[in-house]
């Protein structure tokens, strides 16, 4: 059985981006691959955060990751600072990565943009390299992500090629990028050309966030002047973004959207039906949300996960550091 991984950084409050780009599609894996769910909470370090916060977050994200579907019976969840091979791996792999293409990452350009540039963390810079490890750890066939995370896993299939023909063996496995052909970015309601972040401000929606704060939002969600909804980025990026958001979350295409709205030349009936349909999957979110959230299924899920992965990262590991000549191994 081919094998997915991914996972999520616990920053923050989710967001619909996170659930549209990533999150919901992580359950429809688990059908087809053997799946594993990590939550990237060693990648949460990079930036500066509150420790009871990050606690906190960690517990909010594993209850998500059941809320939305993922069943522990045919997924693995676990932690990534549980599973002390991704560290182990991190070192060895970080001397076939180069500084020249870290620089170039277009998020690693992003997030220290606004920092003092000679206070940017090491862990920030080299993070990508921390990304390679979690997925070449379980061999993965294929990593679902958004399209702000493509740019890293091609770097990782750069790595392997590079590495597979240092060693003249195919240590690695070939990993491949699954982004989803709509939603694969969903915006921000205030600033449409900006992405929806965990660590952005009022034009995001988050999963834990109150129904009648979301549907406000999304009423006053920022627009052109024009009244015709169809989708066309550059100059309707606001009514594009909610048309996104509406087919990744009825499973239709752009063209079906467009199609269903076409007699519609009123933004507020339009943004209103997108409203029903974001709260009533919001809604069902949170109800699973809050039965799981006080359990100890949470607990006993991180335990039973980190004996499984770490089981399999173990013999990976193993067989890089064979290849490599780590005495003894
Ligand atoms: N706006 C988005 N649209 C579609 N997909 C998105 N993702 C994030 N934002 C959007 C996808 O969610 C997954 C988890 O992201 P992450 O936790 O690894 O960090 P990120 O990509 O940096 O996401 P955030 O929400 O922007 O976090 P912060 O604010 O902490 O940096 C990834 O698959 C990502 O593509």
């Amino acid at each position: 059985m081919k094998k997915s991984l991914s996972g999520i950084k616990p920053t923050g409050k989710l967001t619909l981006g996170n659930y549209i780009g990533a999150l919901r599609n992580f359950p429809k894996m688990q059908e087809e691959y053997e799946n594993y769910i990590f939550v990237a909470d060693l990648h949460a370090l990079t930036l500066p955060i509150d420790p009871d916060y990050l606690r906190n977050n960690t517990r909010d994200l594993v209850a998500l990751y059941l809320a939305c579907g993922l069943d522990p019976k045919k997924t693995t969840i676990f932690l990534q600072s549980d599973v002390s091979e991704h560290s182990e791996l991190n070192a060895i792999i970080q001397n076939y990565l180069y500084m020249g293409e870290l620089s170039r990452m277009t998020q690693f350009k992003a997030k220290s943009a606004s920092l003092n540039q000679n206070a940017i963390g090491l862990g920030l810079f080299a993070y990508p390299v921390l990304m390679c490890a979690d997925i070449l750890l379980y061999d993965a066939d294929v990593v679902p992500v958004g399209e702000d995370q493509k740019q890293h896993v091609e770097l990782c299939r750069d790595l392997v090629h590079r590495f597979n023909t240092r060693y003249k063996k195919e240590i690695f496995k070939m990993p491949e990028p699954i982004v989803p052909s709509v939603g694969a970015r969903i915006m921000s309601l205030t600033d449409p050309t900006k992405k929806m972040s965990k660590s952005g401000e009022k034009g995001d929606i988050y999963l834990l966030e109150d129904l009648t704060s979301i549907r406000k939002k999304i009423m006053r969600a920022e627009t052109d002047l024009g009244s015709d909804i169809y989708f066309d980025k550059e100059n309707k990026p606001g009514i594009s973004n909610l048309l996104t958001i509406y087919a990744s979350l009825k499973d239709i295409s752009i063209k079906e959207a467009e199609e269903h709205f076409k007699d519609l030349h009123r933004y507020g009936d339009f943004k209103k039906e997108v409203a029903d349909v974001v709260c009533e999957e919001i809604a069902k979110i949170q109800q699973k949300y809050n039965e799981i959230i006080n359990s100890n299924l949470i607990d006993e899920v991180l335990k039973e996960g980190k004996e499984k992965a770490k089981s399999i990262a173990k013999m990976v590991l193993t067989r890089v550091q064979k290849a490599v000549g780590i005495y003894g191994k």
